[in-house]
């Protein structure tokens, strides 16, 4: 299989984690959708990162896609995400939070570098700022609860997305918010870039 995109995307991360936490072999193409839109158009038309390449070339776009691909095929006992059941919504709802958070923290990049300065709007941009502290609070709330990570004693497809999605807020927006001020958060991160499949995809500052 191939993966398209670069682990700086938070939505490419969580893709390149899970795939190692399966320990699917793979090949990994580092497009960069600010220089290489023409090749990464051929993946996926909208232009957008990540995709993934099967061995027989079908072609999969978009991370929640994906992950659904790899986990009905990979995951079938489901260690990741329960197939059934109260424990599964509560995951997919903490997935969805930490997904969004993502959504608005790359919405919030985009306003700053894609923009000429006198059209970027500081109004916009506190609201995505004010969403995605409200995400995090939330999940934050939830971290506090539980036990080693967000969903009890094992590492879930929640805290997949939320390590990536805070991590990213951390090396992308630094100053957006000190993250001592999510403990609990902080110490999922810390406690999954233990494992090699979060500290060989972590983006580098
Ligand atoms: N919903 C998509 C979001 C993917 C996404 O926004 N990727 C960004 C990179 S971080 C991208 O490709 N941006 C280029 C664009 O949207 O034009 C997913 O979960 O995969």
């Amino acid at each position: 299989m191939i993966l398209i995109g670069r682990n700086v995307s938070p939505f490419v991360r969580r893709v390149a984690a899970l795939m190692r936490l399966l320990e699917i072999d793979f090949e990994q193409r580092f497009l960069a959708t600010a220089d290489s839109i023409d090749d990464i158009a051929k993946f996926n038309p909208l232009g957008r990162v990540p995709s993934l390449v099967l061995d027989d070339d079908e072609i999969l776009i978009d991370s929640s896609a994906i992950i659904d691909y790899l986990l009905e095929t990979k995951d079938q006992d489901g260690k990741f995400l329960s197939k059934t059941g109260l424990a599964r919504r509560l995951v997919l709802r903490s997935v969805a939070i930490a997904h969004g958070v993502m959504e608005k923290a790359v919405a919030s990049g985009y306003e700053k570098t894609r923009r000429s300065p006198e059209k970027v709007s500081e109004e916009w941009l506190n609201y995505l700022q004010r969403q995605i502290i409200w995400g995090l609070e939330e999940l934050e709330r939830k971290a506090e609860q539980s036990n080693e990570w967000l969903h009890g004693d094992t590492l879930t497809l929640a805290d997949i997305t939320t390590i990536c999605a805070f991590d990213y807020i951390n090396i992308r927006h630094k100053g957006l918010f000190d993250p001592n001020i999510f403990p609990a958060l902080k110490g999922i991160s810390d406690r999954g870039n233990e494992l090699s499949a979060f500290s060989d995809t972590k983006p580098s500052p």
